[in-house]
């Protein structure tokens, strides 16, 4: 999608490591193969194509990557370093192609060789970094940074492996290891040099700096572990910036265990190496009671003290005085996992740098911004203080001053205000002391921002309340935003092509530019052109669940899909108990006149969450029942799509007609997923919850299928006491789909399987189903008749996509920039 003068002069150059046209690239590809793989082309494996290619693609990023590390460093540009546990990225290699504008060139470079780009491309094993929406977002947020030209560094953890991959087997969830770095990752650098020491453990003394002439303190470890930086090159679309990827790696330090510790005790420091290099082995899932993950706290600290190293020495090759340090640099705390970067700049300033502590104090303070992703309580990260203590000591120490110097503030700033000062304490009194992740990164930071409206909003009147009534100037709103690179361009291109050839190439950079289409969008003509687009990727949807799952779906039925992780306050159960009702609704009227719908679920549940498991497994054994009910006669089909990542996801969200986005109003913070949808032409069916409120402000009310409480009557219906028991006998749909469940008619007769489910919603439920049951089934009515009439549907399929502009991450990253990190574009010529 270039211009014709990029396209000319990249057809000019010939050199085979960084030339862009088809015959170029076609020798640098065998050339590549024959050098690096020592392979020809008779004899290729497919993963030997693919690693030509990948190879030859990288190549073409190095010299923009080295130009802007020049550019940078010449500029001495202010640099927004994005800290974060986890980064979904997905594969690399499409995107790649996509931001150099070079996927036709490529595509007829591997014709012309007899390969085929596509098939190429599902040999890569994505990144999986991550969890969910916290490490999609940050990949996104990486994405929009290089394309905006904004000097950034992400720092992160290589773990060894990350998120399971997810196969199911009798309906279960079975987790299986993701080895992704098997066969090699032609897209990191390892960078040798580049290593730092991390301590942990031991005991702390003070001791009279005579040189100084002040006292400072020395932490005395009991054990070092090295970072070793992986460095993946983060190209930005249709520009030559480059930005850096910086994920930590742990090693053991040879001269440490072999020589000074364990002479003589081969055993004990093997042993000790393993325990290293375990600290950089597994993501975390989330959604995991966080008892006993001392390795979790370990990682965290691991990373933020490699990263801040690294940005002291960048600093440092500047030439300037550390007390201007925030200056340089801006961090952003990707919710409170990398917190402890907070104390571990303290200890480094003051420590290693001899800084004092006012000066070091304001230095922290004004690096760090930290993004809050969660409102429920529980999954507010607090540690235990005995093992901060006992892994951190010198940590545990500046917390305390930290924690001292800003209760003194706040009780000066509370004067005469009735408040509950403990609240505010970074140190959570009780029988086993805590310490509070958010009130440390809230505390060390100059900015705090919520994720949508209404979760900023809860923010600031709920979950941190007492900091809003004292520091209301440091809250804001940054409502998520993904790429629309990857999430329409790259994965949908047929879409992205109709779209082109109406309103031209700038809505891939400047998204707003989609609301021409809105003057298309009742043209009987261009909604023809959409439906076979829609149709298409239905299609290949269709192909791709025959082949995973080996069920025949209609591509003309309703695609109602839902994917995401699984979760009790995302209401997958909810989805069922409308899928439930149809079908009984069936077997009472096997002549019910029902639109024909296909009900797809995707989404990994937490190996340790045991509700979320029940739910999967309920939703393949009602899958099971209903696909094999002749009675049915396919008018609803049920399918669990396994192992949702986001290779997965991007052959999902196109293929979508209706988005499912109905959590519990007040618990999803934002939600991505619902953009990504919506992005590709489905509608939405959701409550008044995360950024479905921002969408449907945006779209329409008309054109956004609304239900629920909001959660106003949400807080009061709990306040007043919930009574599920009501909702069951005054509602006989509602009762009848539950005791369906209950009497085992999904589980082989077996009633206790699904008992813990049902009895949850029978009692305590905090995610209130049934009191959303009748008005999300009158919804879904709605949207059963709206999607019978079709020409109306594209027109608002059309509308929703036009309207999309303020959900591309390109607007969030440009208000962290101008209103939180204050950095411009710095922009590298070749
Ligand atoms: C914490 C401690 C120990 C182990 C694991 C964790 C952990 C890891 C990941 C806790 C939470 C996460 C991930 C949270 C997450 O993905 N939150 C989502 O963030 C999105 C981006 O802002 C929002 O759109 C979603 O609403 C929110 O759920």
């Amino acid at each position: 999608m270039n211009d014709n003068h990029t396209r000319k002069k990249q057809q000019s150059d010939s050199h085979s490591r960084t030339g862009l046209g088809v015959d170029v690239l076609k020798r640098a590809i065998i050339d590549h193969l024959f050098y690096e793989q020592g392979r020809y082309p008779d004899v290729a494996t497919i993963n030997d194509w693919y690693l030509a290619v990948a190879h030859t693609v990288r190549d073409r990023l190095v010299r923009r990557w080295i130009s802007t590390a020049q550019t940078y460093k010449r500029e001495g540009s202010r640099t927004v370093c994005y800290l974060s546990a986890e980064y979904l990225l997905g594969p690399h290699l499409c995107n790649n192609i996509t931001n150099l504008g070079i996927r036709d060139e490529m595509t007829q470079a591997l014709q012309e060789l007899n390969q085929d780009l596509d098939q190429l491309l599902e040999q890569e094993q994505e990144p999986g970094l991550g969890n969910g929406g916290l490490g999609r977002l940050a990949a996104c947020y990486m994405d929009s940074l290089a394309s905006m030209q904004i000097p950034a560094i992400g720092y992160g953890i290589r773990y060894e492996f990350g998120i399971f991959d997810q196969e199911i087997r009798d309906g279960w969830q079975v987790e299986k290891t993701d080895n992704w770095l098997r066969h090699g990752n032609p897209w990191e650098l390892r960078r040798h040099k580049l290593t730092f020491d991390v301590r942990f453990g031991g005991y702390t003394e003070q001791f009279m700096d005579d040189v100084e002439n002040r006292f400072r303190v020395r932490w005395v470890p009991d054990r070092i572990v090295n970072g070793i930086a992986y460095d993946t090159p983060i190209l930005g679309y249709g520009v030559n910036t480059v930005n850096l990827l910086r994920l930590w790696k742990a090693e053991a330090p040879e001269s440490f265990d072999f020589q000074a510790f364990n002479l003589g005790d081969y055993y004990a420091a093997v042993d000790k190496k393993v325990v290293s290099e375990n600290i950089t082995k597994i993501l975390y899932p989330n959604d995991e009671p966080i008892a006993g993950k001392q390795l979790r706290l370990q990682q965290q600290y691991f990373f933020v003290s490699c990263s801040l190293q690294d940005m002291l020495r960048l600093f440092l090759q500047q030439g300037e005085g550390l007390d201007k340090f925030h200056v340089k640099f801006a961090a952003q705390l990707n919710d409170t996992h990398p917190a402890l970067a907070i104390p571990e700049l303290m200890r480094l300033l003051i420590d290693e740098h001899c800084l004092d502590w006012d000066t070091a104090w304001v230095v922290t303070r004004n690096t760090f911004a930290y993004t809050n992703h969660t409102l429920l309580p529980e999954a507010l990260e607090r540690w235990p203080l005995s093992l901060l203590e006992e892994m951190l000591p010198r940590h545990l120490q500046i917390i305390y001053e930290i924690n001292d110097r800003f209760m003194d503030e706040a009780r000066r700033r509370m004067y005469g205000i009735d408040m509950q000062i403990s609240r505010l304490s970074i140190i959570e009194e009780g029988e086993q002391k805590h310490v509070r992740m958010a009130n440390l990164a809230f505390v060390g930071s100059f900015a705090v921002n919520g994720v949508a409206k209404l979760h900023t909003e809860l923010l600031k009147q709920d979950v941190m309340q007492d900091f809003y009534r004292l520091w209301p100037e440091r809250f804001s709103n940054k409502p998520n935003g993904v790429t629309p690179r990857r999430f329409v361009l790259l994965s949908n291109p047929g879409l992205a092509r109709l779209i082109r050839d109406q309103i031209g190439c700038e809505w891939t950079t400047n998204l707003d530019q989609l609301k021409q289409l809105g003057g298309l969008a009742s043209d009987t003509q261009f909604q023809t052109l959409w439906q076979q687009e829609k149709r298409a990727s239905k299609i290949a949807l269709a192909d791709l669940i025959k082949q995973r799952t080996g069920e025949v779906i209609n591509p003309d039925s309703l695609f109602d899909i839902q994917a995401k992780r699984i979760h009790e306050y995302k209401r997958q159960h909810l989805n069922l108990l409308h899928i439930i009702t149809l079908y009984n609704r069936l077997k009472h009227n096997p002549d019910a006149d029902i639109t024909p719908r296909t009900f797809v679920f995707a989404g990994k549940a937490a190996p340790g969450y045991k509700m979320a498991k029940l739910i999967i497994k309920l939703i393949n054994s009602v899958a099971y029942m209903i696909n094999r009910d002749s009675d049915v006669n396919d008018l609803i089909k049920v399918v669990f799509f396994p192992n949702f990542n986001v290779k997965n996801a991007q052959k999902i969200y196109p293929a979508a007609d209706l988005s499912e986005q109905i959590s519990t109003a007040g618990k999803e913070a934002s939600g991505t997923g619902n953009m990504k949808f919506s992005l590709n032409g489905a509608l939405t069916i959701g409550t008044l919850d995360g950024a479905n409120i921002e969408i449907r402000e945006e779209v329409g009310a008309e054109n956004f299928f609304l239900f629920g409480l909001i959660c106003k009557e949400i807080y009061r219906i709990q306040a007043e006491g919930y009574r599920p028991w009501d909702y069951y006998q005054d509602n006989l749909e509602l009762k009848d789909s539950i005791d369906l469940i209950s009497s085992g008619f999904f589980s082989h007769g077996d009633t206790q399987l699904f008992k813990p489910l049902v009895d949850t919603l029978m009692t305590t439920d905090p995610y209130m189903l049934m009191a959303d049951y009748q008005s999300y089934l009158d919804c879904q009515q709605t949207v059963s008749q709206a999607f019978r009439r079709i020409d109306e549907w594209t027109r608002i399929s059309i509308l929703n996509v036009a309207r999309m502009g303020r959900s591309s991450s390109d607007r969030a990253i440009g208000e962290y920039c101008n209103e939180i990190w204050k950095v411009k574009p710095v922009p590298v010529e070749l």
